[in-house]
């Protein structure tokens, strides 16, 4: 961790940029940055958002001569350039810090005190479910913040128990200790039991995590141009989540989820038929937004599928600033 630099809530926006020297994008960044400023998260957002991109981690570590310590942390990180987002949901949470190492471009909001985990992570997530796998890392995790709370860690049958949590969560434990407890058995991950619908905000949160939209210009012979323009809405999934996706399918009420044929273990949610972008998925951003950089490729988008659904990129010569 020594390569982390703790950073404090600063300013999240500077807001001096005058609106007409911009282009449309910057100016649509500019007002979502004042918008944003004065926002406050709904907690289903966040929720979803962590669904996404958080992290609920034990780890197991030894020095020489000590005895071996847990430590639990919940995490968010994410490509520096996106780590507006990150004090947002720091204000929101009231607690935690920001982290940026550099070298790697990474930034990270982690809260490690156990108080701060039992009194504001816990109880949030208790009151806004997660609904992905990550649900059942979640519930893993508290019952290894309640033993540790008990101390019973310190002895070798709660630390043992520990280690069957722990074996269970994200990418299981480390080699050393599997090394050093080979009998280790996981406990057994119960089943995700969905919701039937989903939060609309809890959706924003997960697609401002794991959901894309892009524009693919590819050649074509069909063509005056000799070039075709493609839309895609898109989010990808471990396949042990297709089920979150098939909702996200209902919700919007279109959309395809394919699981990759490849070894990657991945399933796709995809809209690309762009009737379907415009009356089913820009409506809903529209009232939900996206809130961190990812705003800025979705107001790209919806001007290129504006300019497209008007046949404007069909002149040659045409640009749109
Ligand atoms: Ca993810």
């Amino acid at each position: 961790m020594n390569k982390w630099i703790k950073v404090g809530f600063n300013n999240l926006f500077n807001l001096s940029i005058k609106h007409r020297h911009l282009s449309s994008s910057q100016r649509a960044t500019s007002s979502f940055k004042k918008i944003f400023q004065i926002l406050e998260i709904n907690p289903y957002w966040i929720t979803g958002f962590v669904d996404a991109e958080g992290c609920f981690s034990i780890r197991i570590t030894k020095s020489k001569n000590t005895k071996w310590k847990v430590s639990t942390s919940f995490e968010i990180s994410l490509h520096i350039k996106d780590v507006d987002i990150l004090y947002k949901i720091q204000s929101f949470f009231g607690v935690g810090a920001v982290y940026l190492r550099k070298d790697r471009n990474i930034a990270a909001y982690k809260v490690s005190k156990l108080e701060y985990l039992r009194d504001k992570i816990i109880p949030h997530f208790k009151k806004y479910p997660l609904i992905s796998q990550k649900s059942i890392d979640f519930d893993l995790w508290c019952k290894v913040i309640e033993i540790i709370l008990k101390k019973e860690h310190l002895s070798q049958s709660g630390f043992l128990t520990v280690l069957t949590y722990c074996a269970s969560i994200n990418r299981g434990t480390s080699k050393k200790v599997f090394f050093l407890y080979p009998n280790i058995k996981p406990v057994i991950r119960p089943r995700v039991i969905l919701p039937l619908n989903l939060n609309p905000y809890w959706v924003s949160g997960f697609v401002s995590g794991d959901g894309g939209f892009s524009i693919v210009i590819r050649p074509s012979n069909s063509y005056k141009l000799k070039q075709q323009v493609a839309f895609r809405f898109h989010i990808a999934q471990h396949n042990r989540d297709i089920e979150v996706l098939n909702l996200i399918s209902k919700f919007f009420n279109c959309g395809t989820v394919y699981v990759r044929s490849n070894s990657s273990q991945l399933c796709d949610f995809v809209i690309q038929d762009t009737k379907l972008l415009l009356s089913n998925i820009l409506p809903h951003f529209e009232i939900y937004p996206i809130l961190n950089l990812k705003y800025k490729d979705y107001i790209c988008f919806k001007k290129a599928l504006e300019i497209f659904l008007s046949k404007q990129h069909l002149k040659q010569g045409f640009r749109y600033n």
